[in-house]
């Protein structure tokens, strides 16, 4: 019925039909009765099969011969029966037992150096644009439960997974979270947060920061990283403060830059971080992050700088890095020297390059000595194995890098942004003007003051890089009074004081050209932005999805109403598509392809394509699925 409305509608018969078709046209599926939820998965993947997903656009399928290696379910890695085994107690169970601030003092007293697993969010977003998709992590999550309780944390939400969740996976992030809970009852579930910039881009009202906070508690996670991307204390208060109130590890982090031995850059000194590590003990935080995004503190500067938060604080210190370089393990392991208490690393085949170090070199390294952590290297090998069968399907996003580059001592970009940028870079042509664009961004920091590069103020960093190569403008041509500049729109944000504010200002000269007389901010953006009206939100959220909605998706919304409302169209157009397996979702089926797909709790469905048709003269292909050995025919519109 839906498919002969979508025919009969006058703009599809004239032709003037496009991809936002249905986007301007929900009317049609506002009337059409809802179709079972196995008819809409084969819609869907009749839909990839016949024009693609619109997410591989310009992107190489992964070659067949990575797929089907039959480890997806890591069933040729674990025995069935592995799964009997009792879930033993893990730091979250400590958590519970000793509260936030005991769990702080154990981890400060306990000698083992603990480790934080980042590979279901860090680790691909830096590595593969954060395409991660849920399928691949719940059919693992119960063997982490049973053979790595010994962890600290499992990060596996927050930071761009929300975005991307919704946006280009077309999956519900709240959904993850909740069938990880399921499968991991007993490790921390650690989540990165961008305080203010919640998991998102600008600043969000007060309200909506806490509302999203108490949510995300509510919901399992357990450890806040909480960091400003200007490494304002004052602008972290609220979200730690909702964090404390919920009973979660509130672990804020400072954002490392520059380098703490060069004197000709002495505004990130040892005392910046201790002050600002004061700040935070002040403001009731449970752990010290040092978040190291681009992956630049240098062994001898993280010993000095753990030593000193640990001496100057009564805090445990959390040690988090990139391996840009290709020297972050020795940075970690002379944190681990210096007495740092927990580091993070990812799985062997999800490590290096602008990930996470890996933590099976981490175990190995520290074998034996008297801060050799509780997980074992010959438990963590299955992981790996595991996630490198997973990583193969998503060669698509893998960004064309091959080696370490210390070129990011010079650019300081973020890992998750390295490859962005890149890619960004290629997109616009600009591919061979690479080392300019590096050199640019090195002095689009210097120009707006020797900032903190982390998201949200790396893309704006990136993007006015990219502008000054892309017209050929030098700093001085920036600066010059006489030159008219039409600024891209997150330079005028970031001076606007939108993002929140450096603590000691921005440049005044280069912030009045920038705002063209408008009067920058002076305090916090929250301090100012009016409370959201949650009522009212809720109601158009529930409008724009058509459909009640609950708590979650309230949060969603208040984060990213477009693209909330966008998934929510999509998922009333097809229904759950995360449970197709990956390969599947974004290259579609070839004939006599036989899947499995699991629709609901328990319920497995057998779907095979048998054949297709050429489009009709209507533009229409015809696919022939089986679904458990019933033949399906689907139509679908092939995208003129
Ligand atoms: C994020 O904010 O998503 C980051 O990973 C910053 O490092
Ligand atoms: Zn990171």
């Amino acid at each position: 019925a839906f498919l002969e409305n979508v025919v009969d509608h006058p703009s599809f018969r004239d032709g003037t039909c496009t991809t936002r078709f249905i986007d301007e046209t929900p009317e049609l599926l506002a009337t059409t009765p809802r179709l079972d939820r196995a008819t809409r998965m084969l819609e869907f993947i009749g839909e990839v099969v016949v024009n693609g997903n619109p997410e591989m656009k310009g992107r190489q399928p992964a070659p067949a011969s990575s797929l089907g290696h039959g480890r997806e379910d890591g069933s040729l890695i674990w025995s069935a029966a592995s799964l009997d085994a009792t879930i033993p107690a893990g730091s979250r169970d400590r958590l519970r037992e000793l509260g936030a601030k005991g769990f702080s003092t154990w981890m400060r007293e306990q000698q083992a150096v603990l480790l934080t697993d980042t590979t279901m969010r860090d680790a691909h977003q830096s590595l593969f644009a954060t395409r991660m998709r849920t399928a691949d992590m719940l059919p693992v999550a119960p063997h982490y439960a049973r053979d790595l309780a010994d962890l600290l944390s499992m990060e596996c939400w927050g930071g761009a997974t929300f975005d991307v969740a919704m946006r280009f996976l077309k999956e519900d992030p709240w959904q993850r979270l909740a069938q990880l809970r399921e499968r991991v009852p007993n490790i921390l579930f650690q989540m990165l947060l961008r305080a203010s910039n919640a998991v998102g881009y600008t600043n969000y009202p007060d309200n909506v920061v806490r509302f999203f906070v108490q949510r995300a508690a509510a919901e399992g996670i357990d450890l806040f990283r909480v960091f400003d991307s200007l490494n304002n204390a004052d602008n972290m208060r609220v979200a730690m403060d909702a964090v404390n109130e919920s009973g979660a590890l509130c672990e804020a982090a400072l954002c490392y830059t520059g380098d703490l031995f060069d004197a000709r850059r002495d505004k990130y000194s040892l005392k910046y971080y201790v002050d600002l590590a004061r700040q935070f003990e002040r403001a009731g935080a449970h752990i010290i992050g040092i978040k190291d995004m681009a992956g630049i503190c240098r062994p001898r500067a993280v010993r000095a700088l753990v030593k000193a938060l640990r001496e100057e604080t009564g805090l445990p210190v959390h040690f988090h890095t990139h391996d840009t370089s290709g020297a972050s393990a020795a940075s970690v392991l002379a944190a681990i020297e210096a007495g740092v208490d927990a580091v993070d690393g990812a799985m062997d085949a999800m490590s290096g390059l602008t990930s996470q170090p890996s933590l099976g070199a981490i175990v190995a390294a520290l074998e034996g000595s008297e801060r050799a952590p509780a997980v074992t290297l010959d438990q963590l090998r299955h992981f790996s194995h595991y996630w490198e069968g997973v990583r193969r399907h998503y060669a698509p996003f893998e960004a064309d890098m091959r080696a370490g580059t210390a070129d990011v001592y010079r650019h300081e970009m973020p890992g998750g942004q390295y490859t962005n940028l890149r890619e960004q870079a290629r997109a616009m042509g600009l591919e061979h003007r690479w080392d300019a664009i590096a050199q640019a961004y090195a002095d689009v920091n210097m120009l707006f003051g020797d900032i903190v590069k982390v998201t949200p103020t790396s893309k704006v960093v990136g993007d006015m890089a990219i502008f000054m190569v892309a017209n050929e403008l030098t700093p001085a041509d920036v600066l010059d009074p006489a030159r008219e500049i039409a600024f891209p729109e997150s330079v005028v944000q970031l001076m606007r004081g939108e993002l929140g504010l450096p603590p000691d200002g921005f440049p005044a000269e280069l912030q009045r050209k920038v705002l063209k007389g408008q009067a920058p901010l002076t305090e916090r953006p929250g301090a100012v932005l009016p409370p959201a009206d949650l009522d009212a939100a809720r109601a158009a959220a529930s409008e724009a999805a058509g459909r009640d909605i609950d708590d979650k998706d309230l949060a969603s919304w208040l984060m990213y109403p477009k693209v909330f409302a966008d998934f929510a169209r999509h998922q009333r157009q097809y229904g759950d598509v995360s449970t197709l397996p990956t390969p599947v979702f974004f290259s579609g089926m070839s004939e006599r392809d036989e899947i499995a797909v699991a629709i609901d709790a328990g319920k497995t469905l057998a779907v095979r394509l048998t054949g297709r048709t050429e489009a009709d003269d209507d533009g229409m292909v015809k696919l022939f699925f089986e679904l458990n050995g019933q033949a399906r025919p689907i139509k679908v519109a092939q995208a003129g």
